[in-house]
């Protein structure tokens, strides 16, 4: 047997044994470097689930199922209950008062410094192989740079996109036809694989049913249930309007506000075209049929997680970019301060290190999963200083006994706490026990949640509160960038910053 023969032998094992090596080595405390990462994001899913039980009815066996495998958080909260700021602070790990990115218009490609390395550039950058497909960043404002490989779909090619044309008229019967004014939601006669999500997951199924020579970032976003709530009908019929559990409301519960608080709610906007319509439920039995369509597409992307030969060395994280309302405080949707337009779900799935079906209950914001994926992975951190914290103590379950408002009633600057603004100098706190909201203009609320969860009680103006109100004021951001001037139409094109390298 000549020497070139076992040459070429040895040579082929080699080979075949480091190809195969990002598959299936058993990870240990050493090996959680350079893992795998599946980054799953979600679009407008408020904290409905039903690991955590937001609503009694929801239908979420998937996420039960990867909460049950993982670590899920209980209190975790946006950076800014709105898609593009959540987004850009997630995925540049910079608060909105760090960046100025505030509203749903704040282009962050032109906004953000060039010298802010973004996530999925970040692990590009560290050797990995980056893939996306869906809502990552903010549709209107996709990121350039730092994908592999990104799916391109033409979005109108998707019925679930589209709201019907035909209006409601008055004392029309049809309790779906189009939602209520803009509070869209309608049952489809379509099946899944009509709808966009169903795809964005199969460009994920796809890509764990390849070999990778290296490491990879696996971005699948979805964006149900995200509006409309235009889903087929199947998961309708999961939950019949005469049974749906609206939620509960306190109809005084703008007295105690401050004038930002009930300009925030808009109580004459959805909430009275809701009130009007009569068709509350079938609008919540939608966004509940929305929930339950994307929960279907993540156990299509869970099973061939599952079945894949990178289950366990690759990193889960599942997040939502903010909560939602559906009439609590006279209010829908986002844009707000509250407990329901900013918990949002989070679960970590991290081989070795979390257990299964932890519930972590410290306060925390989204801003803190940049760092977490750095130090889970062994990457050193970017060039910017990044706004959050790895939370790698938590996922390894030691919550600290964080003891909220100790014995001696002071809050500590150690104290974990979520840190969330909406707009220029809007910020809330909230910590185990307490919520505090201080609007640009002075405004204040102050929220016990141990005692009133729904927020119905306003503790601000109340004397015996005002140092628990100075103790939660030391968690608001110092800094607060300025909001770009809007530029006026002629100086519309945006020139996207080079990337300094
Ligand atoms: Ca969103």
């Amino acid at each position: 047997m000549n020497i070139r023969f076992i040459f070429v032998l040895l040579l082929l094992s080699v080979l075949n044994f480091s190809v195969q090596n990002y598959a299936d080595e058993l990870p240990d405390k050493n090996l959680l470097r350079k893992q795998n990462i599946l980054f799953i994001a979600i679009d407008d899913l408020r904290d409905w689930t039903g690991y955590s039980a937001g609503h009694p009815q929801v239908k979420t066996p998937s996420l039960d199922r990867l909460a049950a495998s993982g670590a899920a958080f209980t209190r975790s909260y946006c950076a800014s209950a709105c898609c593009n700021p959540s987004r850009t602070a997630l995925l540049t790990g910079l608060r909105p008062s760090e960046t100025g990115v505030y509203l749903n218009s704040d282009d962050w490609r032109i906004i953000v410094s060039p010298n802010v390395v973004t996530l999925q550039e970040h692990f590009q950058q560290n050797g990995y192989k980056t893939l996306g497909a869906g809502k990552i960043y903010h549709g209107s404002y996709p990121a350039k740079t730092g994908w592999d490989d990104y799916l391109i779909q033409n979005r109108k090619l998707f019925t679930n996109n589209v709201t019907s044309t035909k209006r409601n008229k008055e004392g029309d019967n049809d309790q779906y036809l189009d939602g209520v004014g803009g509070i869209k939601f309608q049952p489809l006669d379509v099946t899944d694989e009509q709808m966009e999500d169903y795809h964005i997951v199969q460009y994920g199924i796809d890509e764990l049913n390849k070999k990778h020579d290296k490491p990879f970032f696996l971005a699948v976003g979805l964006h149900k249930p995200h509006m409309p709530w235009n889903v087929p009908k199947k998961y309708y019929d999961l939950y019949p309007p005469d049974n749906i559990v609206l939620p509960e409301v306190f109809e005084d519960d703008l007295n105690d506000l401050p004038p930002e608080g009930i300009k925030f709610a808009k109580p004459d906007g959805d909430h009275a075209a809701i009130l009007k319509s009569g068709r509350w439920k079938y609008a919540v039995q939608g966004y509940l049929a929305a929930i339950t369509f994307c929960d279907t597409q993540i156990g299509r992307l869970l099973d061939a997680f599952e079945k894949s030969p990178y289950s366990n060395n690759t990193i889960v994280v599942l997040w939502s970019d903010h909560g939602w309302h559906h009439g609590e405080k006279s209010h829908w949707r986002k844009f707000a301060m509250w407990e329901e337009a900013n918990r949002a779900p989070l679960i970590w799935r991290v081989p070795g290190l979390t257990q299964a079906g932890t519930k972590i209950e410290t306060p925390i914001d989204l801003t803190h999963i940049y760092p977490t994926l750095c130090d889970l992975t062994g990457i050193s951190k970017p060039k910017q200083e990044l706004s959050g914290k790895s939370i790698r103590p938590l996922l390894e379950g030691n919550t600290g006994g964080n003891t909220n408002g100790n014995a001696d009633g002071n809050i500590n600057k150690t104290e974990p706490a979520a840190v969330m603004t909406y707009g220029y100098k809007n910020h809330a706190v909230r910590t185990e026990q307490w919520r505090y909201i201080r609007y640009e203009n002075g405004g204040e609320e102050l929220y016990d949640e141990s005692r009133d969860p729904l927020e119905w009680t306003n503790l601000a103006a109340q004397q015996e509160f005002t140092k628990i109100k100075t103790d939660l004021a030391q968690f608001l951001p110092q800094t607060n960038k300025p909001p770009q001037p809007k530029p006026t139409p002629t100086e519309n094109k945006p020139n996207l910053k080079k990337k300094q390298k």
